[in-house]
């Protein structure tokens, strides 16, 4: 990278606030000074600067970070805190205990951005953790993925090719900081490439339209919401790519862009534990409704129900098996869920339906499942939120399902058998206990939930009606 790349003032850009690589490196190595040693941090990742400096600071450390939601309630903050035995929580400096409400008795490392250094700190080696992702299962709490330094590097690496991602690029979302693909891809993908970043806040279609990028980031909902502000969408045809994962792009999504972008989306599809695995190309063709072909040493199968492999045919659906170099080493303290997600011969099973062409165009059909649910691009579990209802006193029976939503994908609905207890009174229950996200949009109090023959709700007569 040439100097006059280096030295932009601009290179990071979180809100209003700028950084320089420079000036980040400087900053983030002093919170790495004060991390030394410490095998894990927890950083709660509100969108903002200090959230930037501490992560890196950490990864320069070799400390792992463990991104909070910035608005996890109590249960869901305290099962991530215990479960990954963080030594010590990064918080911006000033902030004042009571808020920095995940501090919950742990040491407060402050993110102080008048505070410098120039230590070198040794690189970690590639197989070293750098984040513990916490993501939802069908049932129970969620489950840290641990991902290594050369899992990430090599996904990052493999989407700048396929992307033609170069230090020239502007990349502009307004994604959370804790997930795949907002931290990994939106702000350690320009950090790997040389790029320039500018983080927008939130996903407003009008702050995407001022940005100016060349490459922008986002979920369907986001697509869509784009699409229905046309004014913002005819800002975006003098950016280079545009870019769409975490749920399925609905076509008409597609189709509205292309009309009023002139581009059409460069569609990609991957999980946590696999990071990013199929997309289609800069330099080649866009598919609505298909993710594209598998990423550099990323190899993929479908199967059938008893794991025999399926034709690559474009019409036989399976569940789709994937492995290569970006998979995840695990699941924290989890051996048992380790071992359910990969076959005997090391694939992971994604729990996704697709169905393979034999050009190599993979398209997600749906989930095996329906206990997890996408909605807005994050990924619910069932099963974490009928926990939380049942922790009402006056809930005595929860059934959660995800509905058809025009906007969202996925609406996480619950069917509740209660004792003179409101539905908004149960949304906001759930709001307040486990991450907002997460709260059912709608609740349907019902005076039983269908059960088969052996007691066991059946979901599919929920989800059809
Ligand atoms: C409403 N609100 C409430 C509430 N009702 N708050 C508390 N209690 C209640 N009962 C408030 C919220 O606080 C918030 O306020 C506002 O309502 C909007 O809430 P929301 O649910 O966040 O907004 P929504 O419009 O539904 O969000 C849409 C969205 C969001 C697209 C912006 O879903 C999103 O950011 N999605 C991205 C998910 C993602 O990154 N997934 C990647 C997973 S990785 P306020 O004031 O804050 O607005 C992955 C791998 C891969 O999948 O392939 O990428
Ligand atoms: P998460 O663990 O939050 O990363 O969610 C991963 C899940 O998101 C996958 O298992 C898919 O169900 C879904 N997903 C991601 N990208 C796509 C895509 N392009 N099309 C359809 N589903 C997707």
């Amino acid at each position: 990278m040439s100097s006059s790349v280096d030295d932009r003032p601009d290179l990071l850009r979180v809100g209003d606030v700028c950084l320089s690589r420079s000036r980040l490196l400087a900053l983030a190595t002093a919170v790495a000074d004060d991390l030394r040693g410490l095998d894990r941090v927890a950083v709660v990742t509100t969108p903002t600067i200090e959230t930037v400096v501490g992560v890196v600071g950490a990864l320069l450390a070799g400390t792992a970070v463990v991104p909070v939601p910035p608005d996890a309630g109590p249960r869901e903050r305290e099962h991530i805190l215990r479960d990954s035995a963080v030594g010590a929580l990064l918080a911006p400096a000033g902030t004042a205990p009571q808020d920095a409400p995940a501090a919950d008795g742990l040491p407060v490392v402050p993110v102080d951005l008048r505070r410098v250094s120039a230590t070198t700190h040794p690189e970690p080696g590639p197989e070293r953790t750098a984040l513990i992702l916490y993501t939802s299962g069908t049932t129970g709490a969620p489950k840290g993925a641990l991902l290594s330094r050369g899992a990430i590097a090599t996904c990052l690496d493999g989407l700048a090719e396929a992307w033609a991602w170069t230090p020239d690029d502007l990349l502009v979302h307004g994604l959370p900081l804790f997930h795949v693909h907002g931290l990994v891809l939106g702000v350690l993908g320009p950090l790997r490439v040389g790029g320039r970043l500018h983080h927008v806040g939130r996903p407003q279609p009008e702050r995407y339209a001022a940005a100016g990028g060349t490459l922008y980031f986002g979920v369907p909902t986001i697509w869509s919401r784009i699409a229905a502000a046309p004014a913002s969408a005819r800002a975006l045809r003098g950016a280079r790519l545009l870019v769409s994962g975490s749920a399925a792009l609905p076509t008409t999504v597609f189709d509205d862009l292309t009309g009023l972008t002139g581009h059409r989306v460069v569609e990609r599809y991957g999980m946590t534990e696999t990071l990013i695995t199929v997309s289609a190309r800069a330099d080649g063709p866009r598919r609505p409704g298909a993710a594209g072909v598998p990423l550099p040493g990323v190899r993929t199968r479908i199967v059938d129900e008893q794991g025999r492999d399926l034709p690559t045919d474009g019409t036989a659906m399976g569940e789709l098996l994937v492995t290569g170099p970006t998979l995840f080493d695990g699941y924290l303290n989890r051996p048992d869920a380790d071992a359910a997600s990969r076959t005997a011969d090391g694939w992971f099973r994604t729990g996704d339906v697709a169905t393979v062409g034999p050009d190599g165009w993979h398209r997600i059909v749906g989930r095996a499942s329906t206990d997890l649910i996408k909605s807005g691009g994050y990924r619910i579990g069932a099963g974490e939120v009928e926990e939380a209802l049942l922790a009402h006193p006056a809930v005595r029976e929860a059934a959660v399902v995800g509905l058809p939503h025009p906007d969202l994908g996925q609406q996480v609905t619950a069917y509740v058998v209660g004792d003179g207890v409101t539905g908004p009174e149960l949304v906001d229950f759930v709001a307040r206990h486990l991450s907002v996200h997460k709260r059912p949009r709608e609740v349907r109090l019902v005076d039983a939930l269908p059960r088969n023959a052996l007691g066991k709700v059946q979901k599919k007569r929920l989800v059809e009606g």
